[in-house]
């Protein structure tokens, strides 16, 4: 089938945290170099995305920020465009799903089915949470996992196993507002019936046999096990209203709201046009068949997308389903899983500043370590080396080459073409090869191979200096040396288009050095595209290398994430102890002394023997802080002393009172100090 447009679409990320490295090589980057790609060679494609800001992953970071749900998504919808404009992310739109048009959007699609009588109406048992008063609906209820015995399965979905959950499924279920075990109440809700529309469901899987393994097995396992209705509708606050008579208090459940999202998204688009950028309206892109709709996606999606979503339009009839949902595996970090709760992960706005102007280093890295297949793993040694050796040492170096002998031997000015000889016939015959291998494995969402194969262009032209040696032959041979360099510049030149799908600030860059436009698609496979004569840019370098040193602060910076992680779950903060009164504090009689001498106590690990000047006299202090103190190191040392505590034995010598010491969740203790020495005697209060 030849289509006349298209329209591609990412994920919508729950805007209730930043976005990662596992984020960007999923989905938003396979889908930016296809957009890209489209665009140069001419296609009509529309590329929209947005934030998910309803659902429960919302409410449940408002909570815990105490702050609002609005305030929750207004934040996060702002970090995550900054981080995807960062990166080139090139959305025609970044929408959000708590505007007016997509709320009247959702609410409408809602409508449809309702007056349609697709949904089946049933008065259901579910967890209710007492204490809380609310209905636990997918997050805001964990348990164990029926299919794998994860003990942290939410009521959605077990991100152990990836299985698709109800609240109900799980085993020892527990309320995440307040721990509690929560209890069955009725509730009357609409449902998919999902299991009538099996058959439906399944022409349109089989019609797609050239999906990705990934995905189109994914969906034959679901098919298998049977389809059941699925609850459109939850009983919560945030999210899209349930538009009929006898739903208060009840809104559309995420993920029925959230794919409407790209449609959405597209007349957010078309509203914010005031000149016409495009033919047409958001209609021909979601209804005219000549449409084709690709959703890029992470593995964790792919039900959503090609089951209950399609199933949505089919039920509604007026809409086009999607041609293709290459959806990616996952990305790990260092040999773990990434988490945003852990903090193991490489936040995007962090690796902007960090790494200021290298852009294109992590999407090439990410783009060549993609986890199209399988998952994957992202190391810092293999992000520096991919830059050393391959961005610098490759691409980089030819470009580099190319350009300052350009300089150097003609000014800038390019070198006519003189007579050739069979390896410049074959280097120019290799070229015009490479715009379609590259575009062959872009069509089949083969991002890694077609990257590949655009290094592979860099490698030939290196190869083909290395070869030649223009530099040892200038004085002998001055005309050889124009056509090396010649056919070095339309190396370049190809490289400058092809590149722009993956490399776009790089390609930016080097058309800049080169002193042309940004060509498109259409343009490569020509050796003609450097015309003698025409004087190049400035040159700089287009890669530079990453040293040890940038590297070694990365993984520090994960090694700390561990360190918290292994303190938090050593022990937690514990909650404050009952209130007292004042008259109660009053009493406590707390002084600044100073240490006159310590010493270890015999056959003890821990405990030192202090003497203490303490203003209102000397006295001795047993404290068990051997472990942290060299006592020779802490004479002269001012401290808090308890001064007013009834003297005990311990280990035979009486203990005149008690030195305050802070201890970590690590159980490490320090001194309470002044901040400056101050008379000893002086009151804490
Ligand atoms: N927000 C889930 C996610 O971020 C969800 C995607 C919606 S796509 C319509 O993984
Ligand atoms: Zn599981």
């Amino acid at each position: 089938m030849i289509f006349k447009r298209h329209i591609v679409t990412a994920a919508l990320p729950y805007a209730n945290g930043g976005l990662h490295i596992g984020h960007l090589a999923g989905c938003y980057l396979p889908a930016d170099i296809y957009v890209r790609y489209l665009r140069s060679k001419g296609e009509d494609v529309l590329f929209v995305c947005g934030s998910d800001e309803h659902g429960v992953p919302i409410t449940i970071k408002a909570k815990k920020e105490g702050i609002t749900p609005l305030q929750v998504v207004d934040k996060y919808h702002k970090l995550m465009g900054d981080s995807f404009e960062g990166f080139g992310i090139s959305f025609d739109i970044y929408s959000r799903t708590s505007s007016a048009v997509h709320e009247q959007t959702a609410s409408d699609f809602f409508k449809t089915l309702y007056d349609k009588k697709i949904f089946t109406e049933e008065i259901t048992q579910q967890y209710f949470d007492v204490k809380a008063g609310q209905f636990l609906a997918d997050r805001y209820i964990v348990g164990t996992c029926p299919k794998c015995g994860n003990e942290n399965a939410y009521g959605d979905q077990c991100e152990n196993c990836g299985s698709t959950l109800s609240p109900t499924e799980l085993i020892n279920p527990r309320s995440t507002l307040s721990g509690e075990k929560p209890v069955l109440r009725d509730t009357r809700n609409w449902f998919l019936p999902l299991d009538k529309m099996q058959p439906g469901i399944e022409t349109y899987i089989e019609s797609h046999k050239d999906w990705k393994a990934n995905v189109y097995g994914q969906c034959k396992s679901w098919l298998n096990q049977g389809l059941q209705a699925r609850a459109m509708t939850r009983d919560l606050d945030w999210g899209v209203k349930v538009p009929v008579q006898g739903a208060e208090g009840k809104v559309l459940y995420v993920w029925f709201d959230a794919p409407i999202g790209y449609i959405s998204a597209t007349k957010d688009y078309f509203n914010r046009q005031t000149v016409k950028a495009r033919k047409g309206s958001w209609e021909l892109y979601w209804k005219d068949k000549e449409t084709r709709l690709v959703h890029f996606i992470g593995k964790d999606n792919i039900v959503f997308h090609c089951i209950i979503f399609p199933a949505m339009l089919m039920a509604h009839g007026d809409y086009i389903l999607a041609d293709n949902v290459p959806a990616n595996e996952f990305l790990n970090l260092e040999g773990n899983k990434i988490s945003t709760s852990r903090n193991w992960a490489v936040w995007l706005h962090d690796y902007l500043s960090d790494f200021e102007g290298k852009q294109d280093v992590l999407r090439y890295m990410l783009c060549a370590n993609a986890p199209e297949t399988k998952d994957n793993d992202f190391t810092w040694k293999d992000f520096q080396a991919r830059n050393n050796n391959e961005l610098v040492a490759i691409l980089g170096n030819f470009i580099n080459r190319t350009l300052v002998l350009t300089n150097n031997y003609y000014s800038g000015k390019v070198p006519a073409v003189g007579e050739l000889n069979e390896q410049d016939r074959l280097v120019l015959e290799e070229i015009r090869k490479f715009p379609k291998r590259i575009s062959d494995s872009l069509d089949q969402f083969r991002f890694r191979e077609a990257l590949g194969e655009l290094m592979n262009l860099a490698r030939l032209g290196n190869k083909y200096l290395a070869d030649n040696e223009p530099w040892k032959i200038s004085e002998s041979n001055p005309e050889r040396v124009k056509t090396i360099l010649n056919i070095s510049l339309q190396v370049s030149a190809n490289l400058s288009i092809l590149m722009e799908p993956f490399l776009p600030f790089s390609a930016k860059k080097l058309c800049d050095m080169l002193n042309i436009d940004q060509l498109k698609w259409n343009d490569t496979a020509r050796t003609d595209l450097m015309t003698a004569d025409h004087q190049i840019g400035k040159v700089s370098l287009l890669y530079d290398k990453i040293e040890d040193e940038a590297v070694v602060v990365q993984i520090k910076k994960l090694e700390d994430a561990k360190k918290m992680n292994e303190l938090s779950t050593l022990k937690q903060v514990s909650a404050a102890k009952a209130d007292i009164s004042f008259e109660d504090f009053s009493k406590i009689d707390i002084r600044i002394g100073t240490i006159l001498e310590a010493e270890r106590v015999p056959k003890t690990d821990k405990l030192l023997k202090l003497k203490i000047d303490t203003g209102i006299d000397v006295r001795t202090v047993v404290s068990g802080i051997a472990g942290f103190y060299d006592p020779a190191k802490i004479i002269g040392q001012q401290v808090s002393v308890l001064v007013n505590l009834a003297p005990r034995k311990i280990k035979g010598i009486e203990s005149q009172g008690m030195i305050l010491m802070g201890e970590n969740l690590n159980a490490e203790l320090c001194f309470v100090a002044p901040v400056k020495p101050v008379e000893n005697g002086s009151n804490v209060s």
